[in-house]
């Protein structure tokens, strides 16, 4: 992670007018003043749940134009303020009480943090007088979100509510984004004073959001890219957040270099384009790994190189030079060393690269490419013949097909994640919101709620697993007493998946704590009065999907998927990037047998008895 930016002043109180203020002055109380620069700084939906130190702000509330989400749990409106950024590419906000309401956030920000997501979080904290006491439900909420935020203030005056709030807006989406928690003591809410909103420049001494390549660097940068035979060009998470995606295309139509993403990049460049080579690290494709490895040009654009990406640093792409574009100078050869390292804007730097750059064609290293991919056909799973058994990637991949790939995802984390990014092809930025960094189970229903809110046009899909959903899955009331359509589903494989997947690989099979058994996820749909499926079968998939698009009330429906089916490939933690465990070629296509090289590890051999609480294919 970043070294979070912390050097910035105490913000100052500024009852005083400057000279661009925009409204009269007039006597406001502190809670007001909340609503009011919300307002200014353009919200209009927050995520929240009240109590004793945060009541006053919430008393003001019903006279501003802002929509509150009455969340059922704290980390849900983290998450939904982080879905509802993700999606927009705005701020979102989330708000809660001191104490137990504030630290039930902490997941949601952390997991914004290792992200980048732009968030400002209100918390009430008890009044200024009680501060150090242990008064009740007092926690030192900065002290506790120090390492988790991008910065944090504690407002203690009503004068200071307004700076606090217009600073938090300015460091959370200025430079890399990141949550921003203001806390604000009861005292200060309920003070009035004499105010006006300032909307003068925001200027903090010492913060320098923004950096520039110099020319020579970009010639550099365009000499490197004319001599390379194997480039590769990285797509992450920061081409979406830049919106650099139409830089990108157009760099890729001149240089005709093929692209991997890192999962947060998937979207940031057409999944369907010819040059769209897919997802490179852990699960990433064998075909996209084997290219790293003998790449000689890396250009790597708004991603970190983490360990997920890269596995074994020693060995990893040691024959290609490295041009990293990124915003946060922080993450320049952090993990990899890289020969040109472009700080700034991706989309600026694009924009800067582009006219340097000559056309030229990739025939060959393309041709190379497209050779790796032929030999990983008959691994695919799609490939199978329908033997009547539900594989999760039969249910993504035709989820895609139905929603025509314009569906706006949010995945939780497990194998599910995995298999959404690899068969759902992505052609469009901000679709696919997944937990990258921090890999939060229980973060997508309440995110795909929080995006839904800021996409009210789109088609919104969770895909979660049957433990994960467990995690959040009391925000279902908040979908029907709000009135937000979701559409989820549950990838139920009886297991937390992605551990009981370690532990056939490099466990032993032994299956600790992974079977896990869940409510009848159509009865609990219905007791929230919402819509519950069931789908065992591939051929029922396609009218599932359609039923619960066209009800308007939120419907899950419940995939019971092959419970013991492993995400493929897989780079074992740590491996050398290239080294990766295949899918075992099916009998079929294999001539009846499976060669023991291409089993995963011991465990494969000796497969541990199904869960005895889940009977795939049966209710339960
Ligand atoms: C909050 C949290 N706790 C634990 C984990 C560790 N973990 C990662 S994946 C996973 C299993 C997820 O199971 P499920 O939601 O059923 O998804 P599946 O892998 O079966 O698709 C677990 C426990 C985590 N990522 N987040
Ligand atoms: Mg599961």
């Amino acid at each position: 992670m970043a070294s979070p930016m912390k050097s910035i002043t105490e913000p100052r109180a500024s009852s005083s007018a400057s000279p661009e203020a925009s409204a009269e002055l007039q006597t406001l109380t502190g809670s007001q003043i909340i609503w009011d620069t919300l307002v200014h700084e353009g919200v209009s939906v927050v995520f929240g749940y009240p109590g004793g130190a945060i009541m006053p702000a919430y008393d003001a509330m019903p006279a501003y134009p802002i929509r509150h989400v009455l969340v059922r749990h704290e980390q849900g409106a983290a998450h939904m303020a982080d879905g509802y950024a993700r999606a927009s590419g705005k701020v979102g906000v989330c708000i809660a009480t001191s104490g137990p309401g504030a630290t039930n956030l902490v997941t949601g920000i952390a997991n914004a943090m290792m992200d980048s997501i732009p968030m400002v979080c209100i918390t009430g904290q008890v009044s200024s007088h009680l501060i150090g006491s242990d008064g009740f439900q007092e926690v030192d909420f900065t002290g506790v979100t120090l390492p988790i935020t991008k910065h944090n203030i504690l407002v203690t005056r009503t004068q200071d509510i307004m700076p606090a709030i217009r600073q938090a807006f300015y460091i959370a989406s200025s430079g890399r984004p990141g949550p921003v928690v203001v806390d604000i003591t009861k005292d200060a809410q309920q003070g009035s004073i004499e105010y006006r909103y300032d909307s003068s420049p925001i200027r903090l001494p010492g913060y320098r959001p923004e950096h520039h390549p110099v020319p020579r660097e970009i010639e550099k940068a365009a000499e490197m890219i004319k001599a390379a035979k194997r480039p590769i060009i990285f797509c992450g998470h920061g081409v979406i957040e830049a919106n650099a995606t139409a830089q990108l295309l157009e760099f890729v139509q001149k240089t005709n270099f093929p692209v991997a993403a890192t999962l947060l990049g998937l979207g940031g460049f057409p999944a369907t384009h010819p040059l769209s080579l897919g997802m490179m690290g852990m699960h990433g494709e064998a075909w996209v790994n084997t290219a790293i490895q003998e790449a000689d040009l890396i250009i790597a654009m708004g991603m970190r190189f983490d360990d997920r990406v890269t596995g074994n640093l020693k060995t990893y792409a040691q024959n290609a030079k490295k041009i990293h574009i990124e915003l946060d100078p922080a993450e320049i050869n952090k993990n990899v060393k890289v020969e040109l390292p472009l700080v700034g804007d991706v989309r600026d730097i694009l924009r800067m690269l582009l006219p340097q750059v000559e056309k030229r064609s990739c025939d060959e290293w393309n041709a190379h490419i497209t050779e790796l991919k032929g030999s990983t056909a008959v691994r695919e799973i799609q490939s199978l013949p329908d033997n009547g058994r539900l594989f999760a990637a039969h249910v993504i991949h035709d989820l895609w097909r139905h929603t025509q790939g314009k569906a706006l995802v949010v995945t939780d984390v497990g194998q599910h994640q995995m298999w959404e990014a690899q068969y759902y092809k992505h052609d469009y930025p901000r679709k696919l919101l997944t937990s990258g960094g921090a890999g939060t189970m229980g973060f997508a229903l309440p995110a795909a709620m929080g995006a839904r809110m800021a996409c009210p046009g789109d088609e919104v899909w969770v895909v979660v697993g049957d433990g994960g959903f467990q995690m959040t899955a009391c925000e279902l009331a908040t979908c029907a007493q709000e009135d937000i359509k979701v559409n989820i589903a549950i990838i139920n494989n009886g297991f937390l998946g992605m551990v009981r997947q370690w532990q056939q690989f490099f466990y032993g099979g032994r299956y600790v704590a992974t079977p896990i058994k869940s409510p009848d996820f159509v009865k609990l749909a219905d007791a929230h009065g919402l819509k519950g499926l069931r789908v065992t079968k591939r051929s029922e998939v396609q009218a599932a999907v359609e039923a619960a698009r066209s009800f308007k009330e939120t419907c899950i429906i419940d995939f019971r998927v092959e419970q013991e089916d492993s995400v493929y490939p897989m780079v074992p933690a740590g491996a050398d990037l290239d080294n990766m465990i295949r899918r075992p070629v099916p009998v079929a296509a294999a001539g009846g047998e499976i060669p023991s090289e291409e089993l995963p590890g011991e465990a494969q051999k000796d497969v541990p008895p199904h869960n005895p609480i889940f009977e795939t294919g049966k209710d339960n």
